[in-house]
């Protein structure tokens, strides 16, 4: 009672006292925490501990918007919660992010630079947190920015990576090198070690128990081999006054180590429990679409399920004093793709042999508990693990795997008698050898909806993934939330020159928390003085990244010239190949042209960046492929200037920031049907910036959103992919005319020794090309050429680069989590004002 009373006192206090936030309040608790946090004093002071104790600083105002947001909501624990469950945040860095959503980047500035620093170069000291891959662990962290901004009681659960997506680098011969990103090496100011810990187990058996009263039920032994799960708390702070949390699990051995084992000298056994136990958040596997399926990460999916769930049923259980069929009353859980799908069958463990509950109870709860994101319709990408593996690490989920399976067929076979063809399609089980599970099948049985991540993807979801799902659920229990981006870290941070002639022009920056207001830009679009502001900003945003190129790469680009820019993980269906063979025929047809016609060109910077999957040997070959054209073109001093290819090394978060603005176009051209959603598409056009890309993803509501005339598409319609390729399988691949020639320079040796090229060139051909990249490479180029015509257009150009960014409303993280809340979880928001 005692506590609770100072805590009740505390927080009074803490939301009535007044934020001191001017200049010298700043400086002093500057100083405080350099002194005490970091004891460090003027004659140790390097760049990095004056940017940890700025955020140390910054923190103490970050940690009171999170107890009385966390506050409030143990205080409201019957209102219903959603915890969003998935193995990647993708989160970069967080100091400018809590600057500008605690309104305080102005005083923190001028605080710093009385200090002798520059604010710019204390926010380079950050590391990104780089706990992700690409477009799903970043859609996670908006998703986690948008919670908290548009005041949704929705906590974040996700793994503690030691190490997060590896460095990437270029050697001298322009291949991908990889070395480990050792984010946690330095004091972490965002991350709060909790003293929460559950205990997770592994393989073992299963063992019939008999209580006094004479039940049985059935349990998972595993003689303690398991390990323990930590929990850190990183404050999400939102725009306007709320901070959400996000809960990292790192694993620790249960036992520090073997005491007897150290006892007899044998060090090497006495921390061998520990040092596996480590191995668990290590390092996050590097896989884009594409699953490892090492006994390893099936390990770490369980042991982050486990932690979570156990976590949140012992928040239940402590706040609820009610029957369990409350549980989804209060709790909703969201799965991002199936990576965190093992939560379902571990929900039903614990409710059915933990907690005692019928089998059908449980499992209306579970159901009623989870919504599930499908992120791929890719087939490669889909996550299957064979049953013998399962067995051995997960006995207990694997029969409970065979049970609700087994109840759910039974359940078709009576709504659908005597229709075997349908038991076999949508069971659970794959009848491979061995056995597999279905991941993705297990999530829709075990979820109450299913959704995808734009509109076409919803319905490839629908036609293409689950048509079997359909004859037995209906169409309703699949639904479309299109994907949506962060307007705070996208546009607001990460172009001020842009975010603030915007708000000139709008009189105001509500935008940010409504952003249908860049409507309002729209009636500018043609004003010719708006139009030079306009170009201003994007010119200024392109010095900005030629001045970053220089500097890191050594590589001299005009920012006059035309920006085109595609920046991805790096994956066959995404085609930087078709992008660089397109640049290898430009650079063929300059160097054709005659000195008149060269006046007439349009001077190009071709930008690539992105991350291979350290085993997909055909992505890496896609890199060397461009490295060795960038360096034969940049060293060609007869093109005077009119191309430039340049490979930006270690692609993430921080760098895209200062990439993105400074795009005039950027290229989404993944094969149609392919690209779930894509989500840079939309940070580049919410930037002004012009796409050129396939009818694919996110990229087809974004043309209706902002118009056909402000959008370069082109190529095959998804629908149109499968007969191309069983054509192709019978007739073989045309490769002829541009595309021809192109090939035959790049085999000439043109781009250095021919042989290393071979193995990619043959996936044009040999097998068909799965990808179609034949089948696009003249529209792409016809396309290529309209961008260049219109870039000579100056008006013209701004004209649309100002309709991209007014039409960009939707595409907001606050519309998609709201629907999320209305269409799934059914929560409201919970403002810290109530
Ligand atoms: C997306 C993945 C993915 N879809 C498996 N699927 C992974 C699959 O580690 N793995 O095994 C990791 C990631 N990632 C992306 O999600 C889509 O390709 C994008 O189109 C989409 O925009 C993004 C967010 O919805």
């Amino acid at each position: 009672k005692a506590i609770e009373q100072l805590e009740q006192d505390h927080q009074k206090q803490s939301s009535t006292a007044a934020q001191p936030n001017d200049i010298e309040s700043l400086q002093a608790s500057i100083a405080y925490h350099m002194n005490s946090t970091l004891h460090r004093t003027q004659h140790n002071l390097e760049k990095v501990a004056v940017y940890q104790a700025v955020a140390f600083s910054l923190r103490d105002k970050v940690l009171k918007q999170w107890n009385q947001t966390q506050q409030l909501y143990k205080k409201e624990y019957r209102r219903k919660r959603c915890y969003y469950l998935s193995m990647e945040f993708l989160l970069g860095r967080a100091l400018d992010n809590a600057l500008y959503a605690l309104h305080v980047k102005d005083n923190y500035g001028e605080a710093v630079h009385s200090l002798g620093f520059s604010m710019e170069d204390l926010l380079e000291q950050e590391r990104d947190a780089a706990l992700g891959n690409g477009g799903l662990g970043r859609l996670a962290a908006c998703y986690m920015d948008a919670a908290a901004s548009v005041d949704l009681p929705c906590w974040g659960y996700g793994l503690r990576y030691n190490n997060g997506l590896f460095r990437q680098g270029l050697d001298s011969h322009g291949q991908q090198t990889e070395s480990p990103d050792d984010w946690l090496k330095s004091t972490n100011p965002w991350e709060f070690p909790r003293d929460i810990h559950y205990q997770v187990q592994f393989y073992g058996y299963v063992a019939t128990k008999v209580s006094g009263g004479g039940d049985s039920r059935l349990s998972w032994e595993t003689n303690g081999v398991g390990v323990e799960a930590w929990a850190y708390d990183v404050p999400v702070p939102g725009y306007h006054g709320a901070c959400g949390n996000l809960r990292l699990w790192a694993s620790k051995a249960t036992q520090p180590f073997d005491l007897q084992a150290f006892n007899d000298g044998d060090y090497g056994r006495a921390m061998a429990a520990h040092n596996e136990a480590a191995c668990l958040t290590a390092v996050l596997y590097p896989n884009d679409n594409h699953p490892a399926g090492k006994e390893l990460r099936l390990k770490q999916e369980y042991f982050y399920v486990s932690a979570s769930v156990q976590d949140v049923v012992h928040r239940f259980k402590r706040t609820a004093h009610v029957a369990w069929s409350e549980f989804p009353n209060r709790v909703a859980m969201q799965l991002n793709d199936t990576h965190p799908s093992l939560a379902i069958v571990e929900l039903q463990r614990i409710l059915v042999d933990i907690e005692g509950l019928p089998w059908d109870d449980a499992w209306a709860i579970v159901r009623a508990t989870f919504g599930f994101t499908n992120h791929t319709v890719l087939p490669e990408a889909h996550e299957c693990w064979p049953v013998p593996l399962m067995e051995k690490v997960l006995p207990r989920h694997m029969q409970l795997i065979y049970d609700l399976n087994l109840f759910f067929l039974q359940d078709v076979e009576r709504r659908f008698p005597g229709d075997r063809d349908l038991l076999n399609k949508v069971s659970i089980i794959e009848e491979s050898n061995p056995q597999q599970v279905r991941m993705a099948y297990l999530s829709v049985v075990g979820s109450h909806t299913c959704n995808g991540v734009a509109a076409l993807h919803s319905d490839l979801v629908k036609t293409d993934l689950f048509p079997h799902f359909i004859k037995y659920y209906g169409p309703e229990r699949f639904i479309n939330i299109t994907n949506g981006i962060t307007p705070r870290r996208w546009l607001y941070q990460a172009n001020p020159a842009l975010r603030d002639l915007i708000t000139t022009t709008l009189t105001n920056d509500h935008w940010v928390s409504d952003l249908s207001q860049l409507s309002g830009l729209k009636q500018y679009a043609e004003d010719e003085q708006f139009q030079k502001k306009w170009m201003a900003v994007k010119l200024q945003n392109k010095q900005r990244l030629a001045s970053w190129i220089a500097t890191h790469l050594g590589i001299d680009v005009s920012p006059r010239a035309l920006f085109d820019i595609q920046v991805k993980r790096i994956h066959e269906y995404k085609r930087q190949f078709l992008n660089i063979l397109g640049v290898i025929h430009r650079y063929r047809t300059l160097l054709e042209m005659g000195s008149q016609e060269r006046a007439q060109v349009v001077p190009r910077v071709v930008i690539f960046g992105g991350k291979a999957a350290p085993g997909y040997h055909v992505a890496k070959m896609v890199i060397k492929l461009i490295t060795s054209v960038a360096k034969v073109i940049n060293d060609d001093l007869s093109l005077d200037d009119l191309l430039k290819v340049v490979y930006i090394p270690d692609y993430k978060v921080s760098l895209a920031e200062i990439i993105i603005p400074a795009s005039d176009l950027s290229q989404h051209i993944s094969t149609a049907g392919t690209e779930a959603s894509g989500t840079s598409n939309m940070k580049f056009v919410l930037n002004g910036g012009l796409i050129l890309g396939t009818v694919d993803g996110a990229n087809i509501e974004i043309r209706d959103e902002i118009g056909e005339d402000n959008i370069f598409m082109f190529g095959t319609l998804a629908d149109q992919v499968a007969d191309i390729r069983h054509y192709q399988k019978y007739h073989g691949v045309l490769v002829d005319g541009h595309l021809q020639t192109v090939i035959e320079s790049i085999q000439a040796g043109d781009f250095g020794d021919p042989s290393s090229f071979n193995p990619l060139i043959d996936t044009l051909t040999y097998g068909g090309d799965y990808y179609l990249i034949s089948e696009d490479f003249d529209s792409y180029l016809k396309r290529q050429d309209d961008v260049d015509a219109d870039f000579k257009n100056k008006r013209l150009w701004a004209k649309k680069s100002i309709l991209c960014t007014a039409g960009m409303g939707f595409f907001s993280s606050d519309r998609a989590i709201r629907e999320y809340a209305d269409k799934i979880w059914k929560i409201d928001p919970l403002p810290i004002s109530s």
